[in-house]
């Protein structure tokens, strides 16, 4: 069984309320973590629906298309090569093995298929088969989404004339805390790669993870940073940190729900045209967590059983949530629909002037 699918035609509420704000201190974004619980949600879901159908989610799946022995020191990753985890180093995978996973994924209802690699940056010999990649996901109608590292200019341009959609690439955590959890690339270099993707026409993915044991600081601090990008990432995920065996944030104190869905809420409210999804670390998550941080303005999620390592609730298990809490999926068509609903309405003008002209002549 597959997820039920809904098309939904945009309609003026995209046009309410366009003013994005792109100057956040970090005292103003501390002021929304501190609101009482209950005006925070109402504050975030009153957002949320001026800007979206609030009862509608968007679901991609995840692919590891090379998996693990990776150079860098990220203290969270299961694929980091200098922690000793329990994961099945794969190499770059074969673009037939990837294009039968996205059939898949889209037959179970995804609409974006998004191929993550555990490198540092691609190499110019790994160029012309993740190209092949996003040219043969798109080819099944699937929207594309990648996370390969850090991107030169040059390497942005060829992934988007390839037909890539998104590049995914979170910024992880505020820059106060940033040393903490990486030493191996800096946090400008993360800015820079974002840079790139923006400047190659593709859309942002780009969030960050909490739970890592920083403060409220770090996590409102992270928040300004993505909601000070200009244009804000299209798509927002936050993540709570899998603690993955043998990695240095493996037992880290666990993050208070509430904490965690605030940062959903305030995500929400700052970035109000995003898709703020609801990432990494639900299989830790009960089913009214989760449905509180739809309430908070999450509306986009991995579906799958698998993340890139870690593991994700079951699809029947999301089936059933999503059941329960009458959530249809987004479709792509939403866009597309956009598109033909131009095209119509430019044809019937086109028309109107034909029949305007006939009646002239008469
Ligand atoms: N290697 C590339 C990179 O780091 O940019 C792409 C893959 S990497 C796994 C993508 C993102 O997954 C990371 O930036 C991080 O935000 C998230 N992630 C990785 N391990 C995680 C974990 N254990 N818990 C939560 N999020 C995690
Ligand atoms: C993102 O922000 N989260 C996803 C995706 N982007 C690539 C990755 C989550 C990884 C969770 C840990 C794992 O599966 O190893
Ligand atoms: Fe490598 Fe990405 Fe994991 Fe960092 S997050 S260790 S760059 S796979």
């Amino acid at each position: 069984m597959s997820l039920s699918v809904n098309a939904t035609i945009k309609t003026t509420e995209n046009t309410i309320n366009d003013e994005v704000k792109h100057n956040w201190t970090i005292a103003e974004v501390k002021a929304l973590f501190d609101l009482p619980f209950n005006d925070l949600m109402f504050k975030a879901q009153t957002i949320h629906r001026q800007h979206f159908n609030a009862n509608e989610v968007q679901v991609s799946t995840l692919l590891s298309i090379k998996t693990g022995a990776c150079p860098e020191d990220c203290k969270y990753c299961s694929q980091s090569a200098r922690y000793k985890t329990d994961i099945d180093k794969e190499r770059l995978m074969e673009v037939e093995k990837v294009l039968e996973a996205a059939t898949k994924a889209k037959e179970m209802g995804s609409t974006r298929f998004c191929m993550g690699a555990a490198w540092r940056n691609p190499k110019e010999r790994d160029m012309p088969y993740v190209l092949d990649m996003v040219k043969g996901v798109k080819a099944l109608g699937l929207e594309t989404c990648m996370t390969l590292g850090m991107l030169s200019e040059d390497q942005a341009q060829q992934l988007n004339a390839a037909g890539l959609d998104y590049y995914n690439h979170n910024l992880d955590t505020s820059p106060e805390n940033y040393n903490n959890i990486i030493t191996t690339r800096t946090f400008q270099d993360r800015l820079d790669t974002l840079d790139n993707v923006r400047s190659a026409g593709m859309k942002v993915c780009s969030g960050g993870i909490v739970g890592m044991g920083e403060n409220n600081s770090d996590r409102a601090s992270l928040l300004a940073q993505l909601a000070n990008l200009k244009p804000q990432p299209e798509s927002v995920p936050i993540n709570m940190l899998v603690k993955m065996e043998g990695t240095p944030l493996s037992d880290v104190d666990d993050l208070d729900s509430f904490d965690f869905i605030r940062c959903i809420a305030v995500a929400r409210i700052m970035m109000p045209k995003s898709h703020v999804r609801l990432s990494a670390g639900r299989s830790a998550m009960n089913e009214q967590m989760q449905a509180m941080c739809f309430l908070a303005g999450a509306n986009s999620i991995f579906y799958g059983c698998k993340l890139l390592t870690a593991k994700n609730p079951e699809t029947n298990q999301d089936i059933a949530l999503f059941e329960k809490l009458g959530i249809n999926t987004e479709t792509i068509a939403d866009n597309n629909n956009e598109q033909q609903v131009a095209k119509q309405l430019a044809t019937a003008i086109v028309d109107k002037q034909h029949e305007d002209l006939f009646y002239n002549a008469q």
